[in-house]
């Protein structure tokens, strides 16, 4: 249960340190947790980062980017229980901006989108504004589209009042291999290693969040038990023919979907193995007790 341990961003109550070594009596609840299933073939939960107010899902204007990546972040951070905002970086290149704006809108309805550059600074300011006082912010996304340089950037003002997080009396912040970083303005970031990819965890309600104009649009739809793929006269139908709803997204809706599907199925199975195997040890345990009863006969 990986889910279990302390991830970056959780609070813990610790004892007293003693000769060298801090020993955690208990892990605080989450208020939020950005998961992810772990990489691979395992069928576990990854916590990225816990308690985090704001998600910052880095892109960079060059050929990274991918508006089906970030509506799969998207629907990770709805789920999570942060408030996501879509960050554009290295604005600088030359590409139009205008252009990669109105490609993310399309993706986040609803969702907040910063251009950014730290070669020239653009776009550092309104990030920082979106890091409240004692708020936590994660900077996720590919490998290599700037988010340390973003953190760097926002902690320029003031360097030098950059230190790790301290024991305040009520708990501490535990960073595992993510770093966890105070901001001059009293925010904390976690900058996270960038992630190769993103399966979803249990992300139903996120997916929701993330495609709510494809779900209000299916709620709408005039047909009860509308699978809202080739009936002639559903809302989401309607609303792809007219142009209005890309077909790119209503499949994307329904791969994550899938996907889903597809891990909720393997959980079961898990729990079906898990069943089984239990009912194995039970059976092994009988069989032992009465092979010793044959042995001791009336002692048992
Ligand atoms: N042109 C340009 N380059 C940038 C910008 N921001 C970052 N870079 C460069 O992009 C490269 C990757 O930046 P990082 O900040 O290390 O990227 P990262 O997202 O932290 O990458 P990982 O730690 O591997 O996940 C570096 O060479 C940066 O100098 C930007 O706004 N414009
Ligand atoms: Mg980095
Ligand atoms: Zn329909």
């Amino acid at each position: 249960m990986r889910g279990a341990l302390p991830a970056a961003g959780d609070w813990v109550l610790v004892d007293p340190p003693s000769a060298g070594s801090t020993m955690i009596q208990r892990l605080l609840e989450r208020r939020t947790s950005l998961s992810r299933k772990e990489a691979g073939e395992r069928t576990g939960e990854q916590i990225l980062a816990a308690n985090v107010d704001t998600a910052f899902l880095v892109s960079a204007l060059n050929e990274e980017f991918n508006p089906r990546r970030i509506e799969r972040y998207l629907a990770a951070v709805w789920q999570s229980g942060a408030t996501p905002v879509v960050v554009l970086n290295k604005a600088d290149l030359g590409q139009d901006p205008q252009v990669f704006l109105r490609r993310t809108e399309a993706v986040a309805p609803g969702v907040p989108v910063v251009l950014t550059s730290t070669v020239t600074g653009a776009g550092v300011d309104a990030v920082r504004t979106l890091i409240g006082f004692g708020e936590t912010a994660v900077f996720v996304g590919s490998s290599g589209v700037g988010k340390s340089s973003l953190i760097n950037a926002l902690l320029d003002q003031a360097a030098q009042s950059v230190t790790a997080i301290r024991d305040d009396g009520k708990g501490r912040h535990t960073t595992t291999s993510r770093r966890l970083i105070l901001l001059p303005g009293g925010g904390v970031v976690i900058d996270t290693p960038g992630l190769r990819e993103l399966a979803l965890w249990n992300a139903d309600a996120g997916l929701g969040g993330a495609f709510a104009d494809i779900e209000s649009l299916a709620s709408a739809c005039a047909f009860r038990d509308c699978r809202h793929i080739a009936e002639a006269g559903c809302a989401v139908r309607d609303a792809m023919e007219s142009g209005r709803l890309a077909e790119e997204r209503v499949g994307s809706y329904r791969k994550l979907g899938r996907e889903l599907d597809f891990i909720a199925g393997k959980q079961d199975e898990s729990l079906r193995i898990v069943g089984k195997n239990r009912w194995k040890a039970i059976a092994k345990q009988h069989r032992q007790r009465e092979k010793v009863r044959a042995k001791y006969g009336r002692l048992m």
